[in-house]
């Protein structure tokens, strides 16, 4: 029998590529998706719809998919949108994440399974930041509604372990993107807009703070750390990073310069792009991951980048008129 899994968040960046590795290691996927995502997701996976503001549907939910493994990935997770929708993000990032504990918890009483659990925690918490670089040791200080509903989370799902036995764990993970990167998100948005710059479609390019220092690696090899996770005999809780910082304005140089562009002709700084709390420098120590799971980042900043621009560079022309440039007023 193929062991299973369920992913929440399934449509999403992470989503697709832990998908892939799933199915690459014989695993039946089953997926919790949104009414109106579904295409967004391999035609594969087992899907259930469901919204994880709704608890009425994830006991009946895991009763079908009989998962081994769950990975819940599923979040409003923009930190600018989350400023203007705190209660909303609380609600499905922060409230989301218990629903799903505690539909686990009361699966595994009625069905005698044991079923593991990956919470999707982020280095947001670390927020204005006690020391540098982070590890599983430094002190949270949440810096956006985002930022307190993952906290909320990440101390839940420690809590199911330690009171229920549960085996849970919290992936804190870095920065991490790819050309599947949602477009509102800073590292795709520059490179979309650089590919349609140079491709003529598009003259200017809005931006917030250039000064934030970032950890980005690549989320295909951060969902391995995921599935790690959960192969290790004990449940623990890991940094995923890759050790380097960068800047917006060092990422904007690494893509305008790959295609012969100059960013400086093309960027404007837009005041609302700003937030209300910022979260100046992210640089995650992920030790424990390399000693303990064998984990370590394979794609580096520059392969990243080059990757992202050059996919967009390629797509289609229907994909790029699709992706159209970011309106008035967008929070991305
Ligand atoms: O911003 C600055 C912005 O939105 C990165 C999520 O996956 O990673 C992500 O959160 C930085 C910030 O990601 C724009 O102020 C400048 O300092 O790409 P981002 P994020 O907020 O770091 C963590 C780990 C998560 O858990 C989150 O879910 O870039 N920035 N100008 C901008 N950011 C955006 N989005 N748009 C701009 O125009």
């Amino acid at each position: 029998m193929p062991r299973s899994s369920l992913i929440t968040g399934i449509s999403g960046q992470d989503g697709s590529y832990l998908t892939e590795l799933l199915f690459s290691k014989g695993y039946e996927v089953h997926g919790l998706v949104q009414y109106g995502r579904r295409e967004l997701c391999d035609p594969r996976v087992k899907l259930h719809y469901a919204d994880l503001t709704d608890s009425s549907a994830l006991l009946p939910i895991l009763e079908r998919a009989q998962p081994d493994e769950v990975y819940h990935l599923g979040a409003q997770s923009h930190v600018r949108l989350s400023f203007d929708l705190p209660v909303h993000t609380v609600d499905v990032t922060g409230l989301g994440t218990l629903r799903m504990l505690e539909a686990v918890r009361q699966y595994q009483r009625i069905s005698g399974r044991l079923v593991k659990f990956y919470q999707a925690s982020s280095s947001e918490m670390f927020g204005k930041v006690a020391e540098t670089p982070q590890n599983e040791q430094t002190p949270f200080h949440p810096r956006s509604p985002y930022a307190c509903a993952k906290l909320f989370a990440h101390w839940q799902t420690i809590n199911y372990r330690e009171a229920y036995g549960m085996f849970a764990c919290s992936g804190i993970l870095f920065n991490h993107e790819s050309p599947r990167r949602g477009i509102n998100f800073v590292t795709r948005k520059i490179t979309l807009a650089a590919a349609r710059i140079k491709l003529g479609l598009q003259d200017k390019l809005s931006l917030g703070n250039l000064d934030a220092v970032r950890d980005w690696g690549f989320a295909g090899d951060y969902v391995e750390a995921m599935w790690r996770m959960l192969q290790h005999d004990t449940p623990d809780d890991y940094v995923v990073a890759t050790g380097q910082t960068h800047t917006v304005r060092e990422f904007l140089d690494e893509v305008f310069s790959h295609l012969d562009l100059d960013w400086r002709e093309h960027v404007e700084i837009d005041p609302n792009l700003f937030r209300p709390a910022e979260v100046d420098i992210l640089c995650g120590d992920a030790s424990k991951a390399r000693r303990v799971l064998g984990w370590q980042p394979k794609v580096g900043f520059q392969e990243l980048a080059r990757m992202m621009v050059d996919a967009d560079l390629h797509a289609t022309p229907d994909e790029l008129s699709l992706l159209e440039a970011p309106r008035v007023g967008d929070w991305g």
